[in-house]
């Protein structure tokens, strides 16, 4: 490890410096698409590695069980000050320790246990916490699933209004992990006011690309907007919950003490940060770019004979479809890390395979994006994408070591935002 970068942490444990020096190689040489990461500022890095570590203060601003806020209280009053102003919400939770836990603290704060609560089914493109049954959502609440269309891989809103008004659930999410097209907020918003249902939208993967203006907003829709903060918005890993001045009583209760203890303060002071950089007209151009990159990206692999999910992408994020070529997700994806280029396996909607070996890859563009990759590079990453799913066929170790080295060539023109090495 570069003893300058972390000269404390290699002087006192050495062998975890070099794991942490090695991930650090890692990052900058390889091409991260999986479409749920990215690369945050220094900026951010550094408010996530501060003192504020060493502070305890359940609570919230002006109201804490814990003496000593004056800091902490300016700084979590900065976040959610930021967070409303950048989503146009009337409040803010930014405490929620990651995803999961803001979707339960949701639960907490409008449900009882055995209420029905309806979301995406997981294969679909939804997420464990929407009610799908390994989650403690599904086994604590009566799931029901809505998925897409067999025949154009869209959500049918008059499918879903038909089973919300059949189900008549307590909640219903929007969103997901692997949905390639824009939400319709107001589409929902409609079925969940019929349905009598309190609505939540679930924009983790999004939520840096309704910032920037690239995909319209759930504000004014939704009861509650549930997001992390470490994907398109390119903060640390922490999480929000968003809603009108009605739910915010319920929603900090659910937060805490309903849920967590001590809210984690670097990431909170991570998390001002990052929302100081996306309220930036630079951040507008990063996200229309993000979703620029991965139309170009889709177009080139429809023409490299790739099937994707609903035919392309309305955002950061495309779905390839292997059932027609010889190589499984888990094995191309395999394949492609070996070549350099790091991806998931993922499956696809009516997947005749198991999630844990599926027929799809998923891949997005938020990452080479925030390294400053343009359209006029996609062609040339889905060159690689298909030359590596050729040689996971064939098993041709010799081709994946050759794309291997020219990522790393390319990669190490466009340094990665807050990593030493390019
Ligand atoms: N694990 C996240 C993703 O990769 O989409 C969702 O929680």
């Amino acid at each position: 490890m570069n003893a300058s970068r972390h000269p404390a942490l290699s002087a006192t444990d050495p062998e975890l410096a070099s794991f942490v020096a090695a991930e650090e190689v890692l990052q900058a040489q390889t091409l991260r698409l999986i479409p749920s990461e990215n690369y945050v500022s220094a900026a951010v890095l550094e408010a996530s590695g501060t003192v504020l570590q060493n502070k305890y203060s359940e609570g919230y601003p002006g109201r804490r069980y814990y003496e000593g806020q004056q800091n902490i209280d300016r700084i979590e009053a900065l976040a959610v000050e930021r967070a409303k102003g950048l989503f146009g919400v009337d409040h803010a939770n930014v405490q929620p320790y990651s995803g999961s836990p803001a979707n339960l603290a949701v639960y907490l704060a409008f449900a009882q246990p055995g209420d029905t609560v309806m979301g995406m089914a997981l294969p679909m493109g939804g997420h464990l916490t929407h009610g799908w049954g390994v989650s403690a959502t599904g086994s604590w609440f009566r799931g029901v699933q809505y998925g897409v269309r067999a025949d154009t891989g869209l959500i049918d809103y008059d499918a879903v209004r038909e089973q919300a008004l059949a189900e008549r659930p307590r909640l219903i999410f929007c969103g997901g992990t692997a949905l390639p097209r824009t939400i319709d907020f107001a589409a929902f918003a409609s079925i969940a006011q019929e349905a009598g249902a309190v609505l939540v939208a679930d924009v983790a993967h999004i939520a840096g690309l309704i910032a920037g203006g690239a995909h319209p907003s759930p504000a004014g829709h939704v009861d509650v907007v549930s997001t992390t903060t470490h994907k398109t918005l390119r903060g640390p890993r922490g999480a929000m919950l968003m809603c009108r001045e009605e739910h915010a009583k319920a929603i900090d209760k659910a937060v805490f003490p309903g849920l967590q203890g001590g809210p984690h303060n670097q990431t909170t002071a991570g998390i001002a940060v990052a929302l100081h950089e996306a309220a930036q007209p630079s951040f507008v151009r990063y996200a229309h770019a993000v979703v620029a990159n991965a139309k170009a990206l889709a177009a080139a692999l429809l023409e490299r004979g790739f099937d994707l999910v609903s035919g392309g992408t309305d955002n950061h994020l495309i779905l390839i479809d292997l059932t027609g070529k010889d190589v499984p997700g888990k094995v191309a994806a395999k394949a492609l890390d070996r070549a350099g280029i790091v991806v998931n396996h993922n499956t696809v909607p009516f997947d005749p395979r198991k999630p844990f070996d599926p027929s799809g890859i998923r891949i997005g563009t938020p990452s080479l994006t925030s390294r400053g990759l343009t359209a006029e590079h996609m062609p040339l990453v889905a060159d690689w994408i298909a030359r590596a799913v050729d040689a996971a066929a064939k098993g041709d170790e010799q081709a994946l070591g050759v794309i291997r080295a020219e990522v790393a060539d390319l990669m190490a023109a466009f340094p990665a935002p807050g990593l030493p090495l390019s």
